[in-house]
């Protein structure tokens, strides 16, 4: 048996989502009334920064972080991760602003953490789902993924996936310090750390919504980044496998 979960931080990376922000609070806090709430700005020219420190004014349970310029998500979600950790949470929750993450299905990832390491939101296991998507996302995510299990060999069908839970003593055993990745592929890196670790990786299926409001932040630089990153991996890996083969060939026969 695993031990209890303890206080749940989800935290919410934000750039220009002033249109999201108040929205997305309100229904994490909802949803989740004992979970306190880390949006994590980088200094939005749309002032979301200020809606958000408005939002802390009067609760308690949501708190802002302000960061220097866009450093993407990555970066966020690595500052974010260590002010949990410093305060003790026992989850952190990975959460996008933009309305795609439904806060009312935090339950299933939450519940699903009781016995596992992390747990992945997913749109592509049974009962999982994309609305909205043009076609054309659609197609690169699941590329995406197809990519990254052909190269990692994960049994993990949603890898780029980014509403996840973490135990903190999991982020604490793949360690913070050298990830370096920004874009999706941030989401790839703490997937493969967790499952090379040893930890017990789950996925529970979730409705990802296309945003109604403010714009995506996705780009050809952060598609490059994942597909160059995760072929690095998948070759190293690779090789690895190949050199083990070679000194220790499986036996034949009897
Ligand atoms: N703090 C921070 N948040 C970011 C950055 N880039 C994206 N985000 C946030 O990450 C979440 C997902 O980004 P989004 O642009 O919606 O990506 P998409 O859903 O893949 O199109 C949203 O909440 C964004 O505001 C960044 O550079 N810094
Ligand atoms: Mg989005």
């Amino acid at each position: 048996m695993r031990p209890p979960l303890g206080r749940v931080l989800v935290i919410i990376p934000t750039y220009n989502e002033a249109a999201n922000v108040e929205r997305i609070v309100a229904r994490m806090r909802t949803a989740q009334p004992d979970a306190h709430v880390l949006v994590a700005d980088d200094h939005s020219p749309d002032g979301t920064g200020k809606l958000a420190d408005a939002l802390a004014a009067t609760d308690d349970h949501v708190h802002v972080m302000h960061r220097m310029g866009k450093e993407g998500l990555g970066a966020a979600y690595l500052a974010g991760f260590q002010w949990g950790l410093e305060h003790d949470f026992g989850v952190l929750v990975e959460h996008d602003a933009d309305g795609s993450h439904q806060p009312e299905q935090l339950s299933r990832l939450l519940d699903a953490l009781e016995d596992a390491d992390v747990v992945k939101g997913s749109r592509y296991v049974a009962g999982g789902s994309v609305v909205n998507w043009p076609r054309s996302r659609e197609l690169l995510s699941r590329g995406g993924n197809l990519w990254t299990q052909l190269m990692l060999g994960v049994p993990v069908k949603d890898a780029t996936g980014g509403y996840n839970a973490f135990r903190a003593e999991t982020l604490r055993g793949i360690g913070l310090d050298n990830i370096s990745s920004a874009g999706y592929c941030f989401q790839v890196d703490l997937t493969w750390r967790a499952l090379k670790a040893g930890y017990r990786v789950v996925e529970v299926p979730i409705t990802f919504v296309e945003r109604e409001f403010g714009d995506s932040k996705m780009s050809r630089k952060i598609v490059a980044e994942a597909l160059v990153r995760t072929t690095l991996w998948g070759i190293s890996y690779r090789a690895r496998q190949l050199r083990s083969l070679v000194d220790r060939p499986p036996r034949v026969g009897p």
